[in-house]
């Protein structure tokens, strides 16, 4: 009989309890030496520390760090698999931070530099009204002449467009640059964001936490430790966040484990972030134009590290975009349980040498999910289930 929509989540009413509870492992799925410790350890229901992280990273028994973040995966999530019907707006690609790894950004009065207006931003938030859109995925740069003003009339004109999409909007990175702009403090930023309307934030900006890795691709963004503090301020103002982490670079198995593992403390802290989402990093057009992208096995293997460590964190996201659509159909069993949406027109993959679409219709995701055997739900920002369109 094919999974319902009840049998498929783990839990429906009330959110998931936040560790792994003991895992039921077939242990002759796990080949790898170094991964049969990690096993036994998810089967006694305890926490996996740095030395079970670089286990996971460095494996090459795709078949077993599947066996394991599956398991994960079934504990926290069932089958159900979300996705979203949104929209992504990229306001500007004007940015003062001149980031190594991104293709997208462009000097002020550079070629393609652009920067709509927010009456721009919302006709385009407007367009194909047959799509019933829950969320607006809204990122930027940091723009070096905007004052917070530009910010909450660009997100009240789209909530005007869209008054029943949730506004996903700026990363802590953005945050942090904006209360510098205007010499106030970032809750002050919060406060006027959300009177003019911010509901959720996107993870953007959290690259590699590691200072050698920002030193080197990002010395002028906001640190790690900032990232993650402004988030737990987001938290405490009850925004839901998300976080990600930039890998396929210069980083290392260990700077990873880091990253994860910085991610895993702060949400034992402060408890706000929804998802996590590996971004892979795509090398046309950048600083780092030489690098191969990334392969299936270190996709597949960030996916399932991210879940085996981030026991604390409710979603695991496959991001179709950078994935493609087929990895991130398999992705499904090694933990990710979110395709993200429709997003209409991706921008910051793209200009970076993406061959995926730029957007996704609903059937096709639900699709994708469905013939892999899963649950589809469609989602808010908030993972509250919305009626299919
Ligand atoms: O912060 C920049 C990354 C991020 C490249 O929260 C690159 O639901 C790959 O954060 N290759 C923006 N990645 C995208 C993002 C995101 C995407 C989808 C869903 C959510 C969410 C958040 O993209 C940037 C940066 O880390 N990025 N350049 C590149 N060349």
């Amino acid at each position: 009989m094919p999974p319902t929509l009840s049998s498929a989540l783990a839990s429906p009413e009330t959110a998931p309890p936040p560790g792994l509870p003991p895992l039921d492992i077939d242990p002759r799925l796990v080949g790898d030496p170094a991964l049969k410790s990690v096993a036994a350890k998810l089967a006694q229901g305890r926490r996996l520390d740095e030395g079970d992280g670089l286990a996971l990273m460095k494996s090459r028994d795709l078949l077993g760090l599947g066996a394991l973040a599956h398991a994960a995966r079934l504990a926290k999530n069932g089958l159900a698999t979300y996705y979203v019907i949104n929209r992504q707006i990229n306001y500007s690609n004007i940015c003062g931070n001149r980031c190594t790894f991104c293709a997208f950004w462009r000097e002020p009065g550079g070629d393609g530099a652009y920067l709509l207006s927010p009456e721009q931003a919302a006709q385009m938030a407007a367009e194909h009204p047959q799509l019933n859109l829950s969320e607006l995925h809204i990122v930027g740069s940091c723009h070096p002449d905007l004052g917070l003003d530009y910010y909450c009339e660009l997100l009240a004109a789209l909530g005007a467009a869209r008054p029943q999409a949730t506004l996903k909007a700026f990363t802590p990175v953005e945050i942090d640059h904006f209360a510098r702009q205007e010499g106030i403090s970032t809750s002050e930023v919060f406060q006027r964001l959300m009177a003019a309307g911010l509901g959720a934030m996107p993870g953007g900006g959290a690259e590699v936490f590691s200072p050698r890795v920002r030193r080197e691709l990002c010395p002028s963004k906001t640190s790690g430790e900032r990232w993650l503090a402004i988030s737990g301020q987001a938290h405490a103002l009850g925004l839901p966040t998300n976080a990600t982490m930039l890998y396929g670079h210069i980083e290392t198995p260990a700077e990873r484990v880091e990253h994860l593992l910085a991610l895993r403390q702060q949400q034992d802290q402060s408890g706000g972030f929804s998802a996590f989402i590996p971004l892979a990093f795509h090398p046309e057009n950048t600083g780092l134009g030489e690098l191969n992208r990334t392969t299936g096995l270190d996709d597949l293997r960030v996916v399932a590290a991210s879940r085996l460590l981030l026991d604390n964190f409710p979603h695991i996201k496959a991001y179709w975009v950078m994935l493609g659509p087929k990895l991130a159909q398999v992705a499904l069993n090694f933990g990710a349980d979110d395709l993200d949406g429709t997003i209409v027109e991706e921008r910051i993959t793209h200009t970076a040498g993406a061959t995926t679409a730029k957007g996704m219709t609903e059937d096709e995701l639900r699709h994708l999910i469905t013939s892999a055997g899963f649950v589809p739900v469609r989602r808010d920002s908030f993972y509250r289930s919305v009626e299919q369109s």
